[in-house]
């Protein structure tokens, strides 16, 4: 029985050594090479794979390299009864909050304005506003927005999160389903987008939301390109009504040369990069995953593949 390794410009190599180390009997076959098709049970995907998936007869489970599955979920003809597990690394964490903490800070604190100011020779300062007086919003409490949200609590944000159920987590106010989003949106100076991307969240940051934010709102994007329209952001940000934007994730990746955002004054872009996934402790986690199937105990992170997270 074996896995198989079909991550989309992903060098297999380091990651066969890793998951060897943790599981030495695991028969490992990298895409497209494939010697034994009935003998796959689990297949470790990333990136925009496509495969005929009626030859892996023995599948027991889809492993996403990521947190996001949303690769998976748009497979043709995926066998539905087949759980998918999404990488359930703290690791992602721990990317995630320093992406998260230093893109507030830039803005809260003036920097895109300073960097301006630099490129143009001004000595002028900025006021400075307290973190108490400052309200960022997350869109997304699971398990990177909760820690980001707390993260932020901790500098003395005054911070607020959105989610599909309402949830307690202190010091945090917190929004729920579609009717708490507008009221959520309103009040938020800074929001940070760490959503599934799903088909109730996809273009969910289009213009018509985006205006319901405070004017010169700052948008953090790291969670998935589907969830912006580029350019209704782009629009916003030329009128004035978003004052910048951090994105880290986009309609298209890589990032089209020609694409407008590269250049803007007003945006940062990153290749989808805020929280990369460590070898060593994914290699871990998806292992982990790997024993409690075969030895039929309950998997963790397993995707509700009604609500596509
Ligand atoms: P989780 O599944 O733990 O959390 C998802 C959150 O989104 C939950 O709070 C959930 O609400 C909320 N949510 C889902 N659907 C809706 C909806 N329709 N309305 C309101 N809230 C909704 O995900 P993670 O925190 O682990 O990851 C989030 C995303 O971040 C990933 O899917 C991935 O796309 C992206 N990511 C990006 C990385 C990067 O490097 N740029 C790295 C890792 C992840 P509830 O709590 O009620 O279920
Ligand atoms: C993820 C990602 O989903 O890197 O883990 O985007």
């Amino acid at each position: 029985m074996s896995l198989v390794f079909a991550c989309v410009d992903i060098p297999p190599e380091p990651w066969v050594k890793a998951l060897k180390k943790e599981l030495p009997n695991l028969e490992i076959e990298v895409w497209p090479n494939i010697k034994n098709p009935d003998e796959v049970e689990f297949a470790l995907l990333w990136g925009d794979w496509s495969a005929d998936l009626t030859r892996f007869s023995n599948l027991q489970a889809f492993l996403s390299l990521g947190a996001g599955v949303d690769h998976i979920l748009a497979l043709d003809h995926r066998p539905v009864h087949i759980p998918i597990v999404r990488l359930g690394d703290p690791f992602l964490q721990t990317g995630m909050i320093e992406y998260v903490i230093f893109n507030v800070l830039r803005f809260h604190r003036n920097f895109q304005t300073y960097e301006k100011q630099q490129s143009e020779k001004h000595w002028i300062e900025q006021p400075q506003v307290s973190p108490s007086k400052r309200s960022v919003g997350l869109m997304g409490l699971g398990s990177l927005g909760t820690a980001c949200a707390k993260a932020l609590v901790n500098l003395g944000f005054d911070v607020s999160g959105w989610s599909r159920r309402a949830k307690k987590i202190d010091k945090v106010k917190v929004f729920s389903g579609e009717h708490g989003l507008n009221q959520f949106l309103s009040q938020s100076e800074i929001i940070i987008c760490l959503l599934p991307l799903t088909s109730k969240t996809k273009k969910i940051l289009n213009e018509e939301n985006l205006k319901k934010l405070p004017p010169g709102s700052f948008v953090i994007n790291a969670a998935r390109g589907g969830h912006v329209v580029e350019n209704d952001l782009l629009k916003l940000l030329n009128n004035g009504h978003i004052g910048g934007a951090a994105l880290d994730v986009f309609e298209t990746e890589p990032l089209p040369k020609e694409n407008l955002l590269w250049t803007h004054p007003k945006v940062t872009v990153t290749p989808h990069v805020a929280a990369l996934v460590n070898l060593e402790s994914a290699a871990k986690a998806i292992s982990e995953t790997i024993y409690c199937s075969r030895n039929g105990l309950p998997l963790q992170n397993v995707v509700d593949p009604i609500e596509g997270y």
